[in-house]
């Protein structure tokens, strides 16, 4: 509707047509008053001007009107409060089951990694119709990601995780940039959002070759971190079995209890002594320094999938853990009968 206009970005999200509404709103009623107050002015300055027959009459003021001037305004006012929280807890919570797609913000470059484990640098590849969810955190200093023909911007931290949502609904290339001044190559920490049909999409996943899913990978650096050792598939281990942590409360050593998010889980394995799981020993070590963004992305996404069962990312992790699981009685009588559920226990 408004792509005639050269100042407007391209709409390409779910999102953006609630945002420009607002905007446009927002414009509106910001023009309207400017007119009404000129308006008052013209018209006072004209009809009451100084005037040699006429007499000034005082009046002592009118409790109606001044309440009528404050409550009126301020009920208009605060429709942007509403329709901006409205859009804001809309932005900020991403629909259950979203694609998930981990970035990495360096000075000065944007890493994405999808969860089935296509990675890319400063080129995002997207599907129309998906929801995708971003869950990002930074390298070095303060970035934000933000695509205008999305209307999102959020931004990037070193040291936790922060996420963003969209849903693209037209196809094409859009601009992404860092929206948070981060050194001198801040200009040219630029990429591209390319949107594609869904066939497209799967075109390209398929090109891509040879790259395993991010829980896979989590996986395999879970048992060569020693996590296994202690997180084990039954309640024998020194730490809790992470099976269906993911999204669920925990309740803590103090009492408190909080949801299992991307960032309880990093900072469980940044921080340990952080937050104690009730019921078990400080005795986790701690992580920080020893693995890298990527490798701490791939972890949780991991842990994340022990035991889901219901997206399709999530099946690998669910797959190998059941697999792994399953094989673990069997290792010592079986092991000549099983060879294909041993290569997968022995990871
Ligand atoms: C020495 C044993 C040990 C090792 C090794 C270990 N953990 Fe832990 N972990 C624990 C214990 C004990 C807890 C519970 C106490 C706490 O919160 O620190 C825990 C807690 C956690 C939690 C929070 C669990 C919950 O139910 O809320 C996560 C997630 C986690 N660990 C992941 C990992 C990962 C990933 C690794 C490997 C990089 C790892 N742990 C290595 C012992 C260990
Ligand atoms: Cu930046």
């Amino acid at each position: 509707m408004f792509s005639h206009i050269p100042l407007w970005p391209d709409a390409a999200s779910t999102n953006a047509g609630h945002v420009d509404a607002l905007y446009i709103y927002l414009v509106l009623i910001c023009a309207s008053m400017t007119v009404l107050i000129f308006a008052t002015l013209a018209v006072f300055a004209i009809k009451y001007r100084r005037s040699h027959n006429r007499t000034a009459h005082p009046i002592d003021g009118s409790n109606l009107l001044e309440v009528a001037w404050t409550v009126i305004p301020f009920g208009i006012f605060l429709t942007f409060f509403v329709w901006g929280a409205v859009i804001f807890f809309d932005e900020r919570t991403p629909p259950q089951d979203s694609t998930e797609v981990y970035t990495v913000a360096k000075q000065w470059m944007w890493k994405f990694e999808h969860a089935e484990g296509q990675r890319e640098i400063n080129e995002l590849h997207v599907p129309i119709g998906r929801d995708v969810k971003m869950i990002m955190t930074s390298q070095d200093v303060i970035h934000s990601f933000y695509v205008p023909a999305f209307r999102i911007k959020q931004d990037v931290l070193p040291g936790r995780y922060t996420t963003a949502w969209f849903h693209a609904t037209k196809a094409g290339t859009y601009h992404l940039f860092c929206a948070e001044y981060c050194g001198t190559e801040h200009s040219g920490m630029i990429g591209w959002v390319i949107v594609m049909e869904p066939r497209d999409y799967q075109a390209w996943l398929a090109s891509g070759g040879g790259n395993q899913p991010m829980a896979v990978t989590g996986q395999t650096l879970f048992a060569e971190y020693g996590c296994s050792t202690c997180h084990r598939s039954d309640t024998e281990g020194r730490g809790p079995n992470l099976a269906g942590l993911y999204g669920k409360p925990v309740v803590l050593e103090d009492g408190r209890t909080l949801i299992a998010d991307e960032n309880y889980i990093r900072e469980s394995i940044v921080d340990p002594g952080a937050k104690i799981v009730q019921g078990f020993k400080p005795i986790m070590p701690t992580y920080q320094g020893q693995i890298s963004d990527e490798q701490l992305n791939a972890l949780v996404q991991y842990v994340k999938s022990v035991g889901q069962t219901s997206t399709g990312q999530a099946s690998t992790g669910q797959a190998a853990t059941t697999q792994a699981a399953a094989s673990q009685p069997t290792n010592d009588q079986n092991t000549q009968a099983q060879p294909a559920m041993m290569t997968g226990a022995a990871k």
